[in-house]
């Protein structure tokens, strides 16, 4: 049986409210935070620029499918963006009706940063990769952080709260919907590469019961880019909904936070523009906190701070802030297999496993899945490599807006890091690398990040809790605060800091 989804409430919020903490978007950070809080005797107001996702539209289903985007697909955009762009010469993407859809390819000079919107942030979207970092890497993750008390406490703190779970390997081995997987497993051991299973937070018993046909598809279905309806534990399901169940958690949709500034008599002004699903502002209003949770995922963050430091509103903030910011390394890239290697019609859209080839050539290659319908003879990876090229968010006044110095060739290091793997792969098998998914004879996907990471980094412009420097009470909680790279899918990383710095603030701070 599908997991319910529950309800959470569409909280009014009425100009002039004073609150005792507001915490600025829904994903990972926002959601440990809310749920620690109220556990503790906090009330909290969560304020999500997105929709709240939980009406069904005309269609009867909440989410459009991967391969049907439509109106609810995308952030604000009247064409879709779709990160693999072309298929066998055919440009993909196709016009659609401006929504606040619950995908956003925010465009900046070098790169465009995908990320979710809507009450439950990239949980909604993303391929519910579940990866605790292998330790020895930690320290170059979380330089100031303690290993010990992450690996004892935090991570199976985050595990546990995000519902992380296995597949079973025998279903696994014989499953059609990932013969994908298999033959990724197959061409990486005869490589000598080692192949790793990873955790997920998708319900492995919901996608057997969709194999059967017991229960209506999701995963099997192909859907997760914009959205799955059934079977993901996406926040709404797991750290949301335990918030919400305190009674003191309440949640304001299509509310833009675009202020935060000191108030007159303590405590912080903070200006919300409530939006309607054209992107328009119907109303803008203007409450006061007495503490402010940055959440808003490193991009939001970086974002808001940056221009808040620059126009004056916090001049407190020091000069780290927009400092940091990494792409998780991420490039894509697919490869042509023989005719005899099929990757079968039917793919899971949930991945389960990635080639681990960090120390030798600092790449780990997620095995994705390409959930087309149809068979491509074609593997599919997203890597995640040690690029060391780090950005900065700056504000343009002229032009009134933040941007990102991120430049298409620092992908360079990146690319060079997965040919570690798929250029011995290619050579071992006899075969080439895929160029038709990127544009036209484009073998990279280095134009995009699922993963923005940083600007706003511990220790440096914040404490080593999040604690923003310069203006108690406010503080960072999301994937701002790590620098750049987690070796890894980031959002287990995310939610273990989230869960250390909380337990601190709350013992010390309220
Ligand atoms: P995030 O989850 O992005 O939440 C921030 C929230 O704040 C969003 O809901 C925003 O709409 C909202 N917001 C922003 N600005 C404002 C504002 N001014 N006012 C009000 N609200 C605002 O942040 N990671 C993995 O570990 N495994 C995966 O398999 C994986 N797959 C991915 C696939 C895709 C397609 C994408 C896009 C991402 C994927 N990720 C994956 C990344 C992961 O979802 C991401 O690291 C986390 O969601 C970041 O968590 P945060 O709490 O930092």
């Amino acid at each position: 049986m599908a997991l319910p989804v529950p309800s959470v409430s569409a909280a009014p919020l009425p100009p002039g409210t004073r609150l005792p903490v507001l915490v600025i978007g829904t994903g990972y950070g926002g959601s440990v935070a809310a749920l620690r809080l109220a556990q503790a005797g906090v009330d909290v107001h969560m304020v999500e620029m997105g929709m709240s996702w939980d009406t069904p539209g005309p269609d009867g289903r909440v989410f459009a499918n991967t391969t049907r985007p439509d109106y609810r697909s995308f952030w604000l955009r009247t064409r879709t963006k779709q990160p693999l762009s072309n298929f066998l010469g055919f440009p993909l993407d196709k016009d659609i009706p401006r929504y606040t859809g619950v995908l956003d390819a925010e465009e900046f000079g070098g790169i465009t940063v995908y990320q979710g919107r809507g009450v439950g942030g990239g949980s909604l979207v993303n391929g519910g990769m579940a990866v605790t970092p292998r330790r020895e890497n930690f320290g170059a993750v979380l330089p100031t952080v303690n290993a010990d008390e992450m690996y004892e406490v935090y991570y199976p703190r985050a595990n546990a709260g995000l519902g992380v779970n296995q597949v079973d390997p025998d279903w696994w081995e014989s499953a059609p919907c990932y013969q994908y997987a298999r033959v990724g497993r197959k061409h990486a051991r005869r490589s000598g590469f080692p192949f790793v299973f990873v955790p997920n937070v998708y319900d492995w018993d919901y996608m057997e019961r969709e194999a059967t046909g017991a229960v209506p598809k999701s995963a099997l279905a192909g859907e997760v880019l914009y959205g799955n309806n059934h079977g993901k534990k996406t926040l709404r399901k797991t750290y949301l909904a335990e918030a919400e169940a305190t009674g003191r958690v309440s949640v304001s949709a299509l509310h833009k936070v675009t202020s935060v500034a000191p108030a007159p008599g303590g405590g912080y002004t903070v200006l919300i523009d409530e939006l309607d699903t054209t992107g328009a502002t119907t109303a803008t209003k203007s409450v006061t906190a007495d503490r402010v949770f940055f959440a808003a995922g490193s991009i939001g963050t970086s974002k808001l701070l940056t221009r808040l430091k620059a126009t004056g509103a916090l001049p407190g903030l020091n000069g780290e802030i927009g400092k940091g910011w990494g792409d998780n390394g991420n490039v894509m890239c697919g490869r042509a297999n023989h005719l005899w290697d099929p990757t079968g019609k039917l793919q899971s859209s949930m991945p389960t496993a990635g080639i681990d080839n960090w120390e030798a050539g600092g790449a780990f290659a997620e095995v994705a899945p390409l959930p087309t319908g149809i068979e491509t003879y074609a593997s599919f990876y997203l890597s995640i490599t040690k690029n060391p090229h780090r950005a900065e968010f700056t504000w343009n006044a002229a032009a009134g807006r933040v941007e990102l110095n991120w430049q298409t060739a620092w992908k360079q290091p990146s690319i060079d890091m997965a040919k570690t793997i798929f250029d011995k792969i290619n050579a071992k098998e006899g075969t080439i690398y895929r160029t038709d998914f990127f544009g036209f004879y484009k073998i990279w996907g280095d134009h995009l990040t699922y993963h923005p990471l940083g600007g706003a980094v511990l220790g440096r412009a914040t404490d080593n809790y999040g604690r923003l420097h310069g203006h108690p009470g406010l503080y960072v909680i999301d994937g701002a605060l790590i620098p750049g790279n987690t070796s890894v899918n980031p959002f287990v990383t995310i939610t273990a800091l989230a869960e250390r710095n909380i337990e601190t603030i709350i013992a010390a701070d309220l």
